[in-house]
């Protein structure tokens, strides 16, 4: 296997699962410790390498002016491409109406772990009370919050910080080399954490909500092939099909794993090395994309919102159509990168424009494959995002070569 390329064994791997899925049924969770290996693994490296790298990246723009300029590029690119899938969103649900005619007579519990607490709590949790605890815990979105500061506090106190910046490029260094040894066993891993999915949900889970399904995956992958085709074609100066390649074997890993947190370490090493995006723009945009960039997150809620209303005969008004994308564009912002977030973020979608949950409990049961979908779209969006935003750097350098150092 060593011969052929990474992204073909990832194919192979894939299409092996789902057969083995379907011919062995539940039995073939005899390989989910592959699986889980390969997740353990990969969850190993991403506090050090989200810490390091997003530290490294703020605090290696050199000044607030530069560093004022990605961040703002970058947040532009996020809230612009998240509306357009909400849109994208709204648009298919309410062309194919997936949740006309759907059986909800016992619709069964609602998931207890899917209480969100209010929008002004999910944003207040982003702020770490103790750093420290963060990082044990792994609370992806307070280490975001932390090194953030943390690399603005280098920038800003200049050559005395110098220490701590070369301990965590060093650091960073060894966690991208320590991913690329990993990288090597993402066809196991998708083996391991695929073929189960595939044999544990029958067909006879997936039918009644085929239809939803349906309208996630196809709403994804037209935002995926269309937004981003367009996007980096004419911002990102490249082949649509050359980026689509290169980012490949990261898209796959989310659509295993279903964790765009998960993922990081792979998105940032395609985007590097596959894209040709700078360790500087990479380690700045990828970090921030993957836990506050979900445009498949924010894509699945305007449908699911749609679903709901449409399976309880509840017509939305115009005035609720633009609630939904507001919460929706909010919610995903607020979804951390893990699998089922987006389930979770719906509860929040839903109360917020007065939809019953006990759609929850329908949805919770076949979740798992639209959170395939938007987890791959979501961090395909973070690398288109981190393409263009450094393709308008370099442009903005040679336009302006004291902007560098500005
Ligand atoms: N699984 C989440 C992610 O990792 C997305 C979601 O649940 O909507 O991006």
């Amino acid at each position: 296997m060593g011969k052929i390329g990474l992204l073909p064994q990832i194919l192979i791997a894939f299409v092996i699962a789902i057969i083995a899925g379907v011919i062995f049924g539940p039995s073939i969770e005899v390989v989910q410790p592959l699986g889980d290996l390969f997740l353990r693994l990969i969850q190993f490296i991403i506090v050090p390498l989200v810490a390091s790298s997003l530290i490294v990246g703020v605090a290696s723009t050199g000044s607030m002016k530069t560093l004022g300029r990605i961040g703002g590029k970058t947040i532009g690119y996020y809230i612009g491409t998240t509306l357009i899938a909400v849109t994208i969103g709204l648009t298919a649900g309410l062309l194919f109406s997936p949740g006309s005619g759907v059986d909800i007579s016992n619709p069964g519990e609602v998931p207890e772990a899917t209480e969100t607490g209010s929008v002004a709590d999910i944003f207040l949790n982003i702020i770490p009370t103790n750093p420290l605890e963060s990082l044990s815990t792994g609370n992806i979105l307070q280490i975001i919050f932390f090194s953030l500061f943390l690399g603005i506090g280098i920038t800003i106190v200049g050559k005395k910080a110098d220490p701590v910046y070369h301990f965590f490029d060093g650091l960073a260094e060894i966690m991208y080399k320590i991913t690329w040894i990993i990288m090597k066993l993402i066809p196991i891993g998708i083996f391991g954490l695929l073929a189960p999915i595939i044999g544990q949900y029958g067909l006879s889970v997936l039918l009644p909500l085929i239809k939803l399904i349906s309208v996630v995956a196809l709403a994804c992958i037209v935002h995926a092939f269309v937004t981003y085709s367009i996007a980096v074609k004419t911002l990102g100066k490249m082949n649509p099909f050359q980026f689509f390649k290169g980012i490949a074997p990261a898209s796959l890993v989310a659509f295993s794993t279903q964790s765009s947190s998960g993922t990081l370490p792979v998105t940032i090493k395609c985007t590097e090395d596959n894209l040709g995006v700078s360790k500087k723009i990479s380690s700045f945009v990828l970090p921030l994309g993957a836990t506050i960039n979900m445009d498949g997150t924010s894509l699945y809620l305007s449908v699911a919102t749609l679903f709901t209303a449409q399976a309880f005969g509840v017509e939305l008004s115009f005035g609720q159509m633009l609630m939904v994308v507001l919460i929706a564009t909010l919610g995903s912002i607020g979804t951390a990168g893990v699998p089922g977030a987006g389930l979770v973020m719906l509860v929040l979608v839903l109360t917020a424009v007065n939809l019953p949950l006990e759609a929850i409990a329908l949805i919770a049961g076949v979740d798992r494959f639209m959170d395939m979908f938007r987890t791959a779209t979501n961090i395909t969006g973070d690398a288109a995002g981190a393409l263009i935003i450094g393709k308008s750097e370099e442009s903005a350098i040679k336009h302006d070569p004291n902007s560098e150092a500005s």
